[in-house]
Order: structure tokens, then sequence, then C-alpha cells
């Protein structure tokens, strides 16, 4: 909130000039008026004018006023802002409001104007909220240490939540395996356990998300996990408890609770691209916070904008990629995820026990796969990689048993929302519909996340 004075001399009041060039996202209002002159409406009885000029700026986004930043004069300050300046001069001011994310649904727009001291004194100015950057367009975030992450920006539209009768009977079926008994694909743990017996996509509903949004192109990898640890010390709730949901492959294969289980040691090898697991939701939300205070201190993030988790709804549009209406992002066939997922493929676990063949082919991968390990042909309609299969991601959203929520829905803290299926799903679950859940402090080999960047409360 800076006010600027530009000590001009006064030299007249007519024939005052002041070319206003605005990059105002929204709305932006411009008053003009001589200090001293009163306002329209003002009796003006008694008022001797000083005859100084003032130029006010003030900008606005979608009916509220923001701090926008002014550049007049080779000079920085944030609206409100009042100038004083020099008549029969011209002058070029810029308003641009979070110039550094222009591409965060907005483009740049300009306003020339001619002020006559004697007319009307305040102009107001509607500019068009503009259309944003186009489907698929990356944005790079910068974690420091030379480590980067892609998003790509999702734009705004309507998909469907929820799964049809016809899906439902096809994920419990022959093919897609929702049914069988949990002992016979080797997950034991309770909540998978729950998975195979409730399939819960919910019933079809239309939601609209008005707002665009950048979503991480990939899951965050070990590398960029490795940022966030370096720079903060975080111990994660797997590092606390000193266990996690893990491949038992000593036994017999089966999820259990494993000790010592965690994102630097979930029982199998990574490399540094490989997803990062055995991270809990309040791990992820601690990296999102972790990225939106670092972000937001180096200037490169606008108020009201910050890293979080997708919502359950904006995870389930970005999965489709723009295709609506079919079991996965390419289609309705599951044989065409061939080189393009992670799951629970013909595969051989490391101990060569073959437990995990709930496809016909091999994905080439028994744990996890290099993020973006099936290239462009793993990507979707909005380039994003592995939203089906490789890890699980949270989502911000709370679990509401009766389906999802078109607006992230927090009203039950004690379960978070999972999607996606991971290299350990049978085809039922490697769906966009397909809802999973459990504890905000469940750590497992198979979870990850990936984050978003959009308004935040
Ligand atoms: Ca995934």
């Amino acid at each position: 909130m800076g006010e600027c004075e530009l000590n001009r001399r006064w030299g007249g009041l007519r024939g005052f000039l002041i070319p206003v060039v605005l990059a105002v996202f929204g709305l932006a209002v411009i008053s003009l008026r001589a200090a001293g002159v009163p306002r329209e409406g003002a009796t003006g009885i008694g008022v001797v004018p000083e005859l100084t000029p003032t130029l006010t700026v003030t900008a606005e986004v979608d009916g509220q006023p923001v701090d926008a930043r002014v550049v007049y004069d080779k000079k920085t300050n944030q609206t409100p802002c009042t100038f004083t300046l020099q008549t029969g001069q011209k002058y070029d001011v810029t308003v641009s409001y979070t110039p550094e994310v222009s591409d965060l649904g907005y483009v740049p727009a300009m306003l020339s104007g001619e002020v006559d001291w004697m007319g009307p004194r305040m102009r107001r100015v509607t500019l068009t909220r503009q259309p944003g950057p186009v489907a698929g367009q990356e944005w790079v975030v910068d974690l420091g240490g030379g480590v980067s992450a892609a998003l790509v920006w999702i734009p705004p539209g309507t998909t469907m939540l929820g799964s049809t009768r016809d899906e439902h009977a096809w994920a419990l079926g022959p093919e897609g395996q929702g049914a069988v008994r949990n002992e016979q694909y080797g997950a034991a743990s309770q909540e998978a356990f729950e998975v195979v017996r409730f399939i819960n996509d919910g019933v079809p509903m239309p939601a609209t998300l008005q707002d665009g949004f950048w979503l991480g192109q990939t899951e965050v990898t070990l590398e960029q996990w490795g940022q966030f640890i370096k720079d903060t010390n975080y111990r994660t709730d797997a590092e606390k408890k000193g266990l996690a949901w893990a491949h038992d492959l000593n036994r017999d294969g089966r999820w259990r609770h494993m000790i010592e289980r965690n994102w630097w040691d979930p029982g199998f090898a990574q490399t540094q691209a490989h997803p990062v697991v055995c991270v809990s939701w309040n791990d992820a939300k601690a990296f999102c916070d972790w990225l939106t205070e670092k972000e937001r201190a180096a200037g490169r993030l606008p108020k009201g904008t910050g890293y979080r988790l997708p919502g359950e709804a904006e995870w389930a549009y970005a999965c489709r990629g723009g295709r609506e209406g079919t079991r996965f992002w390419w289609g309705d066939q599951l044989t065409d995820g061939n080189r393009r997922m992670n799951g629970a493929g013909s595969e051989r676990a490391p101990n060569r026990k073959r437990y995990l063949q709930r496809y016909s082919w091999s994905d080439g991968h028994f744990y996890t796969a290099p993020c973006g390990a099936f290239g462009l042909k793993g990507r979707n309609g909005y380039g994003l990689s592995d939203m089906i299969g490789n890890v699980w991601e949270w989502c911000e959203d709370s679990y509401d048993s009766t389906g999802a929520h078109a607006e992230i829905w927090t009203q039950d803290p004690n379960l978070r929302v999972l999607r996606g299926g991971s290299f350990s799903s049978v085809p039922g679950f490697l769906r966009c519909a397909f809802r999973f859940k459990n504890v905000p402090s469940y750590a497992s080999a198979d979870v990850g996340f990936r984050f978003c960047l959009t308004s935040v409360q």
C-alpha cells in the first residue's frame, strides 16, 4: 500500500494527457482527480483549489480490490496508489496483478486514455478475464539445488464424477477383478480388503471446475522430495512410527506393516527419477506448504495462490485428459493400457514369485517405474504421466462414502482420498473413477502424490 508522491511542478489544468497502460487481470478502476478540486457531488463551497493534479490508481479482480503492482517512472508501488503529477505531460503507468503468474489463467490487457480535467474524474475499465494458457502448457517451478518440477495447465471444464452401472459391473467382473479376494492378489491389509469388497465410485454426477489450475506433470520424484528434506529436515510419519505398509517378500510377498520401511527404504530399489513412496497425506501436505512458503518468500507466488494437493474432482477431471465417459484416459479397452501404465501385470517379483498377474502383458516394472517411464504414449490428453498406475496419489479431500464432491470436501479429517491405483493394483482399480481412502498418517510403499498450483483459501 504505497503512497507515492512524484513531485512535479504545477503547470495548468487543461489538456492533461495521461496514457495509462494497464496489465490488470480482472477489473481495474482508475480514478483521476485534481487535489483540492471537489469531487462530483460535493458542494465545493469554500474550497480553494490547490491546483495540484493527482492520479489515483486502484485495481480490482472479480469485484474485489487487490494489491496490484504499479510501475510509474521506473518506481514500483502497490495499489491504491496516488501520484502527484505535472500537467501537460505524457505518463505511462503499468499496473499488473501478479505478473509472475501471467500464465495462471490470465494474460495482460492494455488500456490507453486521455484525461479531461473538466470532465468525469473517474474512469472505470472492465478487463475481461482472459482465456489463460493452453491445455497442457508447461510451467516449471524451481525447487532449489538445481531441481525443478514441471506442471501442466488443466483448463476449466466439466467432468462426470462416479461411474455407470456398466462400468461398475466391469470393475467387479473377470477383467476388472475388483471382486477377487485380497488373498488372491497378495494384499493383506484391511484397507485393501475393504477396497476389494467395496468399489465405491459413486453415481454419475457432473462437476464443473470454474478455474483452471496447474498440476504436476508427474508424481513427485525422489529427487524432488529430497530437496524438500534437505531444506527442512522433515521427518515423515513412517519414520516417526518406524514402519510402513510394504511387500513382505521374505515371506509370502503380501502387504504388511513392515518395520523401518520409509521413503528412503521402501524395500525395493529406486532411482532419483522414481516416485517417492511411503509418504502420508500429512507428509504430502508438508511438502506443498514448504513449496508455497518458499515460492512466496521469493516473490514468485501471487497473493491468493499456492501449492496444495489436487482436489478429488480436480484429480478425476485431470485424469481423463479431456476424454469423458471411458474407464481409462485412453478409452475403454484394458489392453490399450499396454505401454501406458504400471499396474499389476505379468512381470515377476524380484524373488521370482509371480503372484501379481492381473493383466496379460508385462509393463516391465514389478514395483515403481521411473516417473514418466512410458513416454508420450503414457501421457493423457493434458500431458500428464502415470495418472493411472505407478503409485496411488493423495488428494486434498476427505473421503465421503457417498461419492466425490465437485468442491474440495474436508468434513471428515480422519479419511483422505487416494486415486489412480498403483503398480500392485488390479485393473478394476486402475480407472479414472476409482476411489480409495485411508487415514492421513497412512504410509505405504505404493502411495505417493503429485501437487498442484492454484488459488487457495
Ligand atoms: Ca499414479
